[in-house]
């Protein structure tokens, strides 16, 4: 009796659910590249090359642990281009007896998975992703009852659950958090640490040629690609991270330098998203850096509370508010997005510096995606789908249940401060402050009107004139609401015009998207 387990492009671990207690005998392992999941939205042509050539390499994992593996291949002449055409098919080849699969992860392929068994007419069995620490009932019964859902709670509730960072019952250091100790500009080290780069082998570079061939209209460039593509080469990354750049990783978190893409950070994000590597045993291996006294507290608390507290928290958020949590526009923003925002060409040298390595390499990092993109959107008032799109599309670690909170929520504040308790927006200083950006930009940062002036200035203070209504009442907006009040009308009524003028010579968006049929 055959089972038949497909197994999803961000499911390439050994140890996914639906491959325990299951004799390999008895299965086969169906992976399939198809149509519908290359052209959802308009991926990054490094994304495809990542997901395709990890999916290729991971086929031979299993073969090398005793599993049959079906793949199906993208230039496959019968391939029908849909996880359910491809089952129908795998059906028709193996007549198995059942189907068992691990969750999926969005709505809308979990909406295929449901419909598999009265489909085929077949017992599915659809096993829960063992590879997050909070299944959806722990994060249910977390948020339940609660006012809000603060973040920083959920957090520590998950540290408790997993035991990191505990000392007898007590967070480690006395306290919970230590991000305060967080924000330093960082210094132009010589000694940076630097992320290992992978040479393609065979599988990457005839993946290379797939997608040059057959998604030559898809944003990015292939030139570098020197990501991992097998277990063994992320681990090596992560190796790499834990020994040489985790001990600075909380002091550097935030910081921003031209050229610099990776800073301290880790760079994994990628790898853990499509199952190459394991959240829980980083963390657990960060705690033992710190527990040798090979890392200091604050970066590894803050590492920790990225991994076990905000990824574990959005993907709660995604599966809580459900698949209409895409639509939501608290702001009734509506401006399409510049068409600069796919070549990073703006005289803005923020922008340039985070849009044009999103472009080169499909990564930047937090604080560029969201202090600095994600801000001019809101700033612009830019419509958040068409934003959470963009950032679906263009980042490699970019799946919907992680991309649309931190987007459309955190970023956009699209569903009015569910995510975050105020917009994240700021003038031109916050970026001075974190960056060597504006030390060589063709604006002047201090300034807030006029032809050199900043645009993130004007833009900042029309932001909130614009939507004085709703978040004047807002405790943590006080403080710059008060700095509005204390301008003359003639200053705030030139920073409105700084702004509207900005805007109306704004690229009015070409629809990238529109434009090559997506
Ligand atoms: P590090 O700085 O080394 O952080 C450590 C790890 O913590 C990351 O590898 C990641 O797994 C996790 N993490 C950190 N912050 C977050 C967060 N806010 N949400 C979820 N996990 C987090 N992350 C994605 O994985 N996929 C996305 O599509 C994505 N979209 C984003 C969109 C916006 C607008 C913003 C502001 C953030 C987004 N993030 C996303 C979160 C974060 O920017 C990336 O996880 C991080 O930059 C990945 O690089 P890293 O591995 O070097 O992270
Ligand atoms: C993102 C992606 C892409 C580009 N291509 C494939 C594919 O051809 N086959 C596949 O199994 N998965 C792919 N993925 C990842 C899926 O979109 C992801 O597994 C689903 O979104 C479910 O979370
Ligand atoms: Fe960006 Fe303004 Fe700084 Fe230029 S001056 S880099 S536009 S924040």
């Amino acid at each position: 009796m055959t089972i038949l387990i497909p197994v999803l492009g961000d499911q390439l671990s050994l140890s996914l659910a639906s491959l325990q207690g299951v004799d390999p005998g008895a299965a086969v392992v169906l992976m399939m590249e198809v149509a519908e999941e290359t052209r959802y939205v308009r991926h990054h042509k490094t994304k495809l090359v990542y997901i395709l050539s990890a999916m290729r390499h991971h086929a031979e994992a299993l073969r090398a642990a005793g599993w049959r593996v079906d793949y199906v291949a993208l230039d496959d002449p019968e391939n029908s281009g849909s996880f359910t055409g491809e089952v129908a098919r795998a059906i028709q080849r193996h007549d198995p007896a059942s189907i068992r699969v691990t969750e999926a992860g969005e709505w809308r392929v979990a909406a295929m998975l449901d419909s598999w068994q009265t489909l085929f007419g077949l017992p599915v069995e659809i096993c829960a992703d063992t590879r997050f620490i909070a299944s959806h009932a722990v994060f249910a019964e977390w948020a339940e009852g609660r006012r809000s859902l603060t973040m920083e709670f959920f957090y520590r509730a998950m540290r408790v659950r997993t035991g990191l960072l505990m000392d007898k019952g007590k967070p480690a250091g006395g306290r919970w958090n230590f991000d305060a100790e967080n924000r330093k500009p960082a210094p132009r080290d010589l000694l940076m640490p630097r992320p290992l780069a992978f040479a393609p082998d065979a599988i990457t570079r005839a993946v290379i040629a797939l997608v040059e061939r057959r998604f030559a209209n898809h944003p990015g460039r292939l030139d570098g690609f020197d990501y991992a593509v097998t277990a063994a080469d992320a681990e090596r990354q992560a190796a790499a991270f834990l020994a040489n750049a985790l001990p600075q990783f909380g002091d550097y978190e935030d910081a921003m330098l031209i050229g610099e893409r990776f800073l301290w950070h880790s760079i994994l994000s990628p790898y853990i998203n499509a199952g190459l590597l394991d959240p829980l045993d980083l963390a657990r291996r960060a705690e033992a850096e710190y527990r040798a006294g090979r890392a200091p507290l604050n970066a590894v608390e803050g590492y920790i509370r990225q991994l076990i507290g905000w990824r574990e928290y959005v993907r709660g958020i995604y599966w809580r508010e459900g698949p209409d949590y895409v639509e939501r526009n608290a702001l009734h923003h509506t401006r399409a997005l510049p068409g600069w925002y796919w070549t990073g060409e703006t005289d803005m040298r923020c922008l340039a510096e985070a849009i044009g390595q999103t472009i080169a390499t499909a990564h930047a990092h937090h604080i560029q995606r969201l202090m600095v993109i994600g801000n001019f959107a809101l700033l612009i008032g830019a419509d958040p789908k068409q934003v959470h799109r963009w950032y679906l599309e263009i980042y490699l670690d970019a799946y919907e249940w992680v991309e649309l909170p931190n987007t459309l929520g955190m970023s956009q504040f699209g569903d009015g401060g569910l995510l975050g308790s105020k917009p994240y927006v700021s003038s031109g200083a916050y970026i001075n402050r974190m960056s060597d950006y504006c030390r060589h930009c063709r604006y002047d940062v201090s300034a807030r009107t006029g032809p050199d002036a900043c645009p993130f200035n004007a833009l900042y203070w029309d932001f909130l004139a614009r939507h004085e209504t709703r978040l004047r009442s807002n405790r943590r907006l006080a403080m710059p609401y008060r700095t509005w009040d204390r301008m003359d009308a003639p200053s705030q009524a030139a920073i409105r015009d700084q702004a509207a003028d900005f805007l109306a010579r704004l690229d009015p968006g070409t629809a990238e998207d529109e434009a090559a049929g997506y």
